[in-house]
């Protein structure tokens, strides 16, 4: 497919200003008028022809001024319309649209979920709605008025503010929605259906009465108050963290069910996924409680970052996503614990990002060229950009960040801006140069700090050697280094080190060499606290060592990292006898802490995943090794650890009749016990199965239930056949819990899984049609299950191309995220490599593959 590149951006030749449409819903044929105030751009190139955008429309008409434009003035084909010569002068142009909401399977533009119309337009679905200028640099103030009959859509929902509403004969009626903000095509949405609502009035701080509101299915409404209760927070939270206040009269989150995203920040009109809308204790997880939060908060944060201040090309993605990701992890951090959720941060970015950083697909946080932008929604422009944001703060510190940000805002808002133009306000507050540091939004693929130290006792000194490499060539990187000193009994208060006086040395070299002065003892360094750079940290450190920063350094994201580091050295090259040390490390920590954060605890035991250790591997990959020697660590340990995993399950029992909440305290509890059954069970199968069904049967809410079946389905036996099926039939009816048990069976690491899941895709429940159902089955089955996917026989692969190949032109979004399983594929011992060669091939051989599909495929393969 050919490449679209930065270098290339061209203001666009016209701009519109205003755009009203009229949407006549109909479930084959709705109807879009759309009337357009176009004017030649001053700081464009007006003397060609005029190209509005256009996928999948069917023409109906076309005015120019209220008189219809001859068809030798303009022509259609697959991408959308020209006009031949367009005036040089602003003029009014009609467009009248039809599509077929009912067959749009893609699900971008408008579509049907559920009986229910909605939208999806970023990145470029308007073009499916009406022919347009659809880049994000032309932002026009819309009105929209639609119309549907009453039966079918009694609510109907735009971008804005509720500006009339009434009947339109017999059994139609109408609603017009107006939203004054200037706004690119990708934030516009439009909604219609029978929809149940909870609402919560708002009083922002400069005195605006909001009224917020999450509509879903009726009958639903109960499942809607968590989401609600987290939009209220998180518009408080944006008042109090960033000054922003929210600037219209209504919000409203409408949950769908068939939807590619997690969810979308349309002006005023936020669509989500009822993934991460619907919660009751009895069908969602405390995970889903958590990603709830996050994603509404993420979406209603996208108000400033994104929609007041957009981007100027999809290029700047990073912009509005890093930084909203960076905001979201900070309000999440508020409203729970900030060590604990810093560590979660940092294992999806290291399960998701690092991987892609190292593999073909591999690109900067600000690409340079795409061939399709739905490809670009990545963990890189996401997590990474939203790392880029937080060494920013780390650099400047949090007084300049916050005055900084304040810039950005008043020096953009209704803006679409750029990277610079976000560099720039920081710049500017600070007197910095920050062009060396901009360097991180250009260079792919993730640095290496390698760190030596040298203690001199008889000078109390202790000397730190620390280097930096990158995959690729360039000057070097702004590289944040959080660091201090930790001795036998804690850390050396006393020591000091001039280049690094906060605790945060900045590595703006190749390499540097740090001193402490006044260091007592032979110290323990602890670096990159809080994981203060996205990089790979090389510091070869024994177990002993690391040992005493789990026990000793007050960072506690590095004692959480020692205890992983000692696990996946012990995963890599397993010892009996250094089992038993961290055994009893373990132990000591768990008996001093577990019940005082029992968060924290249970991520302590949480050993790194399979995918890391694969990851930290220099040879060829093996996963059915590596899984046997993981599998072997957690038996050890569990074993080890048996009377001290009995006593916390016991201590964390609930009181009887104790009603669950889903507050971050409460979920610690449960996170911390149900890792403790799962470790006694990787110890103890026997036991632990038949401990597992009693915790099953009791269960009184999702997080225990699935935690217990979790554990279960990893033990072979009659007793996980039953739990399985009872389960199942337990919420035959509720389509986001049998997404979880989807999930848990296709990632059962054992040879009859693929039966299994082909067994699964049969169920009454699944449909490949629902983005969220194929994630659970064959989603969840590539990215979490590496023995059975990366089989050597190629039946995993097979299993996931197969899905690719059927899903492709109905969906080809979903299809290209599936595809990018195979991003390690070069990385597998030899046998596994060729299959998946063989099934890249196969893919490769389909005639009309779509864009998304084309450009994995080619980055894959290449
Ligand atoms: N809706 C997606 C997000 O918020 C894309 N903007 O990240
Ligand atoms: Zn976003």
């Amino acid at each position: 497919p050919p490449l679209i590149r930065l270098e290339d951006y061209r203001p666009s030749a016209f701009l519109i200003d205003r755009v009203n449409l009229d949407i006549v819903l109909d479930p084959h044929a709705t109807r879009i008028t759309a009337d357009l105030a176009l004017r030649p751009n001053p700081a464009g190139a007006p003397d060609g022809p005029l190209h509005l955008d256009g996928d999948d429309l069917t023409l109906v008409g076309l005015d120019l001024d209220g008189a219809p434009v001859p068809g030798a003035d303009y022509a259609v084909d697959a991408s959308g319309l020209t006009l031949h010569r367009p005036p040089r002068r602003p003029f009014m142009l009609r467009v009248v649209t039809e599509v077929d909401p009912t067959a749009n399977t893609k699900l971008m533009g408008l579509y049907r979920t559920d009986g229910v119309y909605c939208t999806q337009c970023e990145a470029d679905g308007f073009r499916r709605i009406t022919y347009f200028l659809d880049r994000p640099d032309v932002m026009a103030v819309y009105t929209t008025r639609i119309e549907a009959r009453r039966e079918e859509a009694p609510v109907l929902l735009g971008n804005g503010n509720p500006v009339e509403a009434g009947p339109v004969g017999e059994d139609r009626h109408y609603a017009v929605w107006h939203d004054p903000h200037p706004k690119p095509a990708y934030l516009f949405a439009v909604v219609g259906g029978r929809l149940g609502k909870v609402e919560a009035p708002f009083r922002t701080m400069e005195g605006r009465d909001v009224t917020c509101a999450v509509y879903v299915e009726p009958g639903r409404e109960d499942r809607a108050g968590y989401a609600l209760d987290a939009v209220i927070r998180s518009m408080q939270w944006d008042e109090r963290a960033f000054g922003r206040a929210y600037d219209l009269d209504v919000f409203n989150v409408v949950a769908v069910s068939a939807f590619n995203m997690g969810a979308m920040e349309n002006k005023g009109l936020n669509i989500f996924n009822d993934k991460y809308v619907l919660a009751v204790p009895e069908t969602a997880t405390d995970a889903d409680y958590a990603n709830i939060e996050a994603i509404i908060a993420h979406e209603y944060f996208h108000n400033w970052s994104g929609n007041r201040v957009t981007c100027r090309d999809w290029f700047q993605l990073c912009l509005k996503e890093g930084l909203t990701v960076f905001r979201d992890q900070e309000f999440s951090s508020d409203m729970r614990s900030r060590p604990v959720h810093r560590i979660g941060e940092v294992r999806s970015l290291r399960a998701r990002q690092f991987p892609e950083d190292a593999g073909p697909l591999r690109h900067p946080v600000r690409p340079n060229a795409y061939a399709e932008i739905n490809n670009f929604y990545t963990a890189t422009v996401y997590d990474k950009g939203a790392e880029i944001v937080r060494m920013l703060r780390t650099l400047i510190g949090p007084a300049a960040f916050r005055a900084g940000m304040d810039r950005y805002f008043a020096d953009n808002d209704g803006r679409a801006a750029t990277v610079e133009d976000f560099l720039a306000a920081f710049a500017t507050v600070t007197g910095r140069d920050l062009s060396a540091f901009a360097r991180w939004y250009e260079r792919p693929g993730t640095p290496r700090l390698s760190a030596q130290g040298a203690y001199d006792a008889a000078a109390r000194r202790y000397t730190l050697h620390l280097a930096q490499a990158l995959p690729t060539e360039g000057p070097p990187l702004v590289i944040p280094v959080a660091l201090g000193l930790v001795g036998a009994g804690g850390p050396l208060d006393g020591a000091t080190c001039a280049s690094a006086a906060d605790g945060v040395f900045i590595l703006d070299r190749i390499e540097a060499e740090l001193v402490f002065e006044n260091v007592t003892e032979e110290p323990v360094p602890s670096l990159l606290r809080d994981f203060s750079a996205p990089v790979r940290l090389d510091l070869a450190l024994s177990d002993a060592q690391r040992l005493r920063l789990l026990a000793r350094d007050s960072d506690p994201f590095n004692r959480w990292q020692a205890a992983q580091d000692v696990a996946l050295r012990l995963i890599l090259a397993p010892d009996a006898a250094r089992t038993d040390a961290f055994a009893e490390a373990l132990g000591t920590f768990l008996d001093g802490e577990a019940l005082a954060d029992p968060a924290f605890a249970a991520l302590v035991l949480a050993l790194p995943t399979e995918a890391e250790a694969a990851d930290a591997l220099s040879g060829d990959i093996d996963p059915d090794a590596i899984h046997r020697a993981r599998h072997a660590l957690r038996a050890h340990l569990g074993r080890a650890l048996a009377p001290r995993l009995t006593r916390i399950d016991a201590a964390l029992a609930p009181a009887e009749g104790a009603s669950y909440s889903p507050d971050a305290a409460s979920a610690g509890r449960r996170a911390l016990r149900n890792a403790a059954l799962d470790l006694m069970a990787a110890g103890d199968p026997q036991a632990g199965a038949a401990l597992a069904t009693r915790r099953l049967d009791a269960a009184t809410n999702m997080t225990d239930r699935l935690a217990a079946l979790a554990t279960i389905a990893q033990i072979p036996g009659e007793a996980r056949e039953a739990a399985l099926a009872s389960f199942g039939e337990r919420y035959a009816h509720e389509p986001l819990v049998l997404d979880k048990w989807f999930a848990l069976q296709a990632t059962i690491p054992e040879e009859g899984t693929l039966a299994r899941i082909a067994a699964l895709k049969g169920h009454p429940a699944f449909a490949m049609t629902n983005p969220n159902r194929v994630r659970a089955l064959i989603g969840s089955f590539s990215m979490g299950n590496p023995t059975q996917f990366a089989r050597a026989d190629g039946s995993g692969f097979a299993l996931v191309a197969d899905t690719v190949k059927a899903l492709d032109s109905a969906n080809p979004q979903i299809a290209a995220r599936l595809l990018t399983a195979f991003g390690s594929w070069r990385r597998l011992e030899k046998n596994r490599r060729q299959a998946a060669a063989e099934m890249l091939n196969g893919i490769k051989a389909v005639p009309g593959l779509s864009r998304d599909v084309a450009d994995i495929l080619v980055r894959t393969l290449k």
